[in-house]
Parts: C-alpha cells; structure tokens; sequence
C-alpha cells in the first residue's frame, strides 16, 4: 500500500483537489491510501466533498487526520506561511503504524505514476527530497545561518518521501523542537529550514523530476546545481510539479509552463471554475513581461519603490511638523 499524505485549509480545498485528482489520474499497479491534514474550522461539507472525489477517482484508502491546536502549540507563528506548512512534521506521530509516506504539497501536480518515486530506497535517511537551488538575486545568508554552505545541500519540504521509522527512531521530533526553540525568529520558509538544519546529511537527493520547482524552468542548467541531463529532463518531463511562489496557477500573473496541467485536473474536481487571484489593471499590462522580469518587478522593485514613497511621505510630515 501506497501512502500519500497531504494537508489544507479552507482557502486551499480546490488546489489540494486538483493536487489529488492529478495523483489519482496517473496509471499505477499498488494501491493507494490518502491521508488528509486539516483543522477543525474545515466545514465537514467539504472534507466529505474531497472525501468523495478521492475514493471516486479510485484511491483504494482515505483517513483524514483532524489537527488540534494544541498539536501546533510549539510552531512559531509566519508573516507569509500558516501553520499547515508544518503539518508535514507531524505525520510520524499521525502515521504511528506506518515506515514510509510520501508528502505532497497541495501547491504540486503530479505529471507521472509515483511508483519509481514510492520505490526508492530510504534504508539509510530519514527522508528523501529534490534541492531547492536559490536565483541569484536572493541572499543564501538564511542557508549559512543553518550550517549549509553548497546549494545542492539544502532540499525542498514541498515532496517528502520519509521514513516515518528511522524519523522516529532517530528521535528527530526532539531535534526538531530544539530548533524550533532556538530559532524563534521569522523564518523565510519556516519548516523547510528546520528540517534541513535538523536533517542535514540524513537525507537523499532525488532527481529534479519529483519536484519540478519554478526555478528550474527559469534558469539555464549552468546556473543550477544539475547535470544537463537532469535539466532536460525535468523541463521535458516532469513527474511532479511544484508551482512556487510568488505566482500559482491560481494567480492571474502565473506563466508556468506546466499551468495547463493544474486546469485541466482542476476542472474535473468539484472546485471547478474557482477564482483566479490578481485580474487587475496593473496586473494585465504586468503580464506582457516575460516572468522572470515580472517576478523581479513585483518581488523586488514594487517593493522598494514603495518602501522609498513611505519613507519621502514620513519625511514631509517631519518637515510640516518642523514648520
Ligand atoms: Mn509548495
């Protein structure tokens, strides 16, 4: 038996469906168990909706798993993630009669059958992960901070394949919340940090084609840590994509090359024909750059250019008072 593991709020319910719809779609031999994280705000309506499609796509096990305050307690609140982002951590504990699962995040969509990726051999690490390499415009201090000086040394939390028993035989929940309580301030990816400072050489690269992030598709394979080979591959291919911020398919301003995918598997969930983010003015003239631009202007010189207006417009109130 398969183990897929996967969590969301209220807000995310369409994406985790298409997310799941996308999994179940793909041909496979062994059967397969969905396991669903979510708080006791979700409306019982749509859990029993997400219910229905999954074992109506044909999953052969479904268990949700209801997360308590109190289970989240010891997470330290994020400006930009909730913390869902840390319900990951929690399924070896959950998962109390289970070695192995394979965690997705709802933000992916599933391209191939997972059963190469279920397959791959954890005997020696507590989890399995692709890198997350950094553009060039971000500062890896936050990576030096944690200990990790090679981009290929830092992985990302948005496809795990863990070993739930070496995870709790290793007592990695103890060096988790060490952490946790010894690096209380904000976090840019919150728990992806904490289990690469936690799990630093206990873990297993995988190849980029199980999680196909954004940057991959952006940048040539000289700026990446992967052969070309690799780059090919996982443009050409990829088995799970995993749509990053800043843009989702969601978002009006996304340009990813594999967003057709997410419609096509979101259009077959019961959430069919949800919203999209950001259909703005500003947003249509934006979308005209190519993305890499786009992701520069919003992330980087908006901001700034905003921050300098604040700044002018305290000045002049400085200089009234003055007066
Ligand atoms: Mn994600």
């Amino acid at each position: 038996m398969m183990h897929v593991a996967c969590g969301a709020n209220a807000a995310y319910m369409p994406y985790v469906a298409a997310m799941l719809h996308s999994l179940l779609a793909q041909p496979r031999r062994m059967p397969l168990t969905v396991h669903f994280m979510h708080d006791a705000q979700l409306p019982e309506a749509e859990l029993e909706r997400l219910r229905e499609m999954v074992l109506g796509c044909g999953a052969e096990g479904w268990q949700s798993h209801c997360i308590g305050t109190e289970q989240l307690q010891m997470f330290p609140p994020n400006r930009r993630f909730g913390r869902e982002a840390w319900y990951r951590t929690l399924l070896p504990q959950l998962l109390a009669d289970q070695d192995k699962v394979l965690y997705l995040d709802a933000d992916t969509i599933v391209r191939r059958s997972i059963e190469p990726l279920w397959s791959t051999g954890l005997s020696d690490v507590t989890l399995a992960a692709v890198v997350n390499p950094l553009y060039r415009f971000m500062d890896d201090g936050f990576q030096r901070a944690l200990g990790i000086h090679r981009a290929q040394d830092y992985f990302n939390s948005g496809v795990l394949l863990m070993n739930l028993q070496r995870w709790r035989a290793r007592k990695t929940d103890a060096a988790l919340q060490a952490f946790i309580r010894d690096h209380a301030e904000q976090q840019n990816w919150p728990d992806q940090n904490a289990l690469n400072a936690v799990l630093k050489g206990e873990w297993l690269m995988l190849e980029p084609i199980w999680n196909a992030q954004n940057i991959y598709f952006d940048l040539p394979a000289r700026q990446l840590p992967i052969s070309a080979r690799q780059w090919r591959e996982v443009r050409d291919n990829p088995a799970i994509v995993h749509f990053i911020a800043p843009f989702k398919p969601w978002d009006y301003l996304c340009k990813h090359p594999y967003r057709a995918d997410y419609f096509r598997h979101s259009a077959q969930t019961p959430w069919a024909g949800h919203a999209i983010h950001g259909k703005s003015m500003t947003n249509r003239l934006l979308r005209l750059l190519p993305q890499p631009f786009m992701w520069m202007f919003t992330q980087v010189f908006l901001r700034r250019l905003r921050k300098r207006f604040r700044l002018a417009w305290r000045h002049r109130r400085l200089a009234e008072l003055w007066q």
